[in-house]
């Protein structure tokens, strides 16, 4: 078996050889959906080589929580984090019996530590083309491998660096690229994967259909998203038996033929009412299957898979996530999917409370504050699906504040269509923003957040405001 990502694999050795030296290791990660299928993979691998292993998963690894781990010793092994704490691990590794090893894929800090296992270091872009887990599984190939370990087959764990890939959001125009892909390749090759040209549209497996069509909200298809009677309408004037008895079928239940023509007369539509082309492509990418979960599951689908680790990583049971990517297919299983439900029903309350709550206009932005109505780890993803909601202009940015538990306020911002071309860049406003009121902020372009000190709100959005208005002209 050639090794999935050739640039990483004298890395790759090393890490393991040291790896393999010890008897017990500490596996960190990150609480997302790739961190705990980073997590579960490299775990399984070092158990499979017999070593101890204990996981314990952070929201993020700051300077203390690497000084705590550094003081108890040992081998660390960091997956889909540490990278950033490089410079700190690097003072820390050479003053005692502390032997940090990392595997991850974020933006590397200064510094230097003997075993480093990065995508950045070898000229591939970590942001597109190996996730965390991608790392974790170039890792555990490799551990296998130098430990002769063969059964089941390494490549097995594919199927999780996938769901990590798909869950970092690394897809490029709807597919895996560069190492990505080849780790996928892996997985294929054993059966785990199974990729195909498929809707982009987030619930192929277990969403009722119409309701499928209707949140189609990466692209508004006139007519079908966002009103149920018309994808009711729409589903029905092509003869999709939808009264089916096992209630509402789903998209994974329709036959490839009747997909396939569901499929062209959704475009079909699309074009028709004038949706712009790059738009239209953007419903259509590859699909990633995992064959070996049940059909019509939360498991079958990576995207949805991620999901639902997602789900117990935000209402602080990761340990739940963690079992589910290891295997447990019971009771954490069915915890993981009571926290998505749960998960679904706070967002729909957020969307409602801030549909009725309404925002308040600055000159380039709405905002609004949730309080305690809406919990911090959620406030994003709620705050760009208000926009168009009741009163909420969908072509303004919206910026919505919620408290955090432990003090301070979380500042999520979302903008939607074409307020990029025009040269919006969120993720730069809200760091320069919050800078100015002593809190740290950052993220994409059309995506980001910031914590800023409580009651430095509307100072905030002033700034804010200003930095906005500056790009876009
Ligand atoms: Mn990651």
């Amino acid at each position: 078996m050639d090794p999935p990502v050739p640039a990483l694999h004298d890395r790759a050795v090393a890490a393991a050889d040291r790896l393999l030296a010890a008897e017990s290791v500490r596996v960190v990660s990150h609480d997302d959906a790739d961190g705990l299928t980073s997590a579960a993979i490299a775990a399984t691998a070092l158990e499979r080589a017999g070593l101890a292993v204990d996981v314990e998963i952070k929201h993020g690894l700051d300077e203390a929580a690497i000084d705590d781990l550094a003081t108890t010793g040992g081998t660390v092994l960091f997956t889909d984090l540490g990278s950033g704490g490089l410079d700190r691990l690097a003072e820390l590794a050479d003053t005692g019996s502390f032997t940090p090893v990392v595997a991850d894929h974020h933006e590397p800090a200064d510094g230097s530590i003997e075993h480093h296992l990065n995508p950045h270091c070898v000229g591939l872009d970590g942001g597109r083309e190996l996730a965390g887990a991608g790392t974790a599984y170039v890792l555990a190939r490799t551990v296998l491998d130098r430990a002769g370990v063969d059964e089941p087959d390494p490549r097995e764990l594919a199927a999780l660096a996938v769901v990590g890939a798909v869950g970092d959001r690394q897809t490029v125009d709807g597919e895996l690229v560069g190492a990505n892909a080849a780790v996928a390749a892996d997985g294929e090759a054993v059966g785990v994967i199974e990729s195909g040209t498929d809707l982009a549209i987030y619930g192929t497996q277990t969403r009722p259909l119409p309701k499928l069509l209707e949140y189609t909200t990466d692209v508004r298809i006139p007519g079908i998203t966002g009103n149920r009677q018309g994808a009711i309408r729409f589903l029905e004037a092509l003869d999709v038996e939808l009264r089916t008895e096992a209630g509402w079928p789903t998209w994974a239940d329709l036959g490839p033929e009747k997909r396939t023509q569901v499929a062209s007369a959704l475009l079909t539509r699309a074009i028709e009412r004038g949706v712009p082309a790059e738009r239209i492509d953007a419903l259509v990418g590859t699909s990633y299957i995992l064959p070996r979960e049940e059909p019509g599951t939360q498991l079958r689908d990576a995207s949805e898979f991620a999901t639902l680790l997602n789900a117990t990583a935000r209402y602080e049971e990761s340990e739940i996530g963690l079992a589910v990517c290891r295997g447990d297919r019971d009771g954490a299983l069915d915890r993981a999917e009571t926290l998505l439900k749960n998960h679904r029903r706070n967002i729909s309350a957020g969307i409602e409370y801030l549909a009725e709550t309404g925002t308040t206009e600055a000159e380039h932005l709405q905002w609004v504050h949730a309080g305690e109505q809406i919990r911090a780890t959620i406030v994003g993803i709620v705050a760009g699906m208000a926009l168009g909601e009741g009163d909420i202009d969908r072509h303004t940015p919206i910026v919505a504040f919620a408290n955090k538990p432990d003090g301070g306020v979380k500042v999520s911002a979302r903008a939607n269509g074409r307020l990029g071309d025009r040269g919006l860049n969120l993720g730069t406003a809200l760091r320069e923003a919050a800078a100015t009121v002593g809190g740290e902020g950052g993220g994409h372009a059309m995506a980001a957040g910031a914590t800023i000190p409580e009651g430095a709100e509307e100072t905030f959005v002033s700034a804010l405001d200003g930095r906005i208005g500056a790009q876009l002209n």
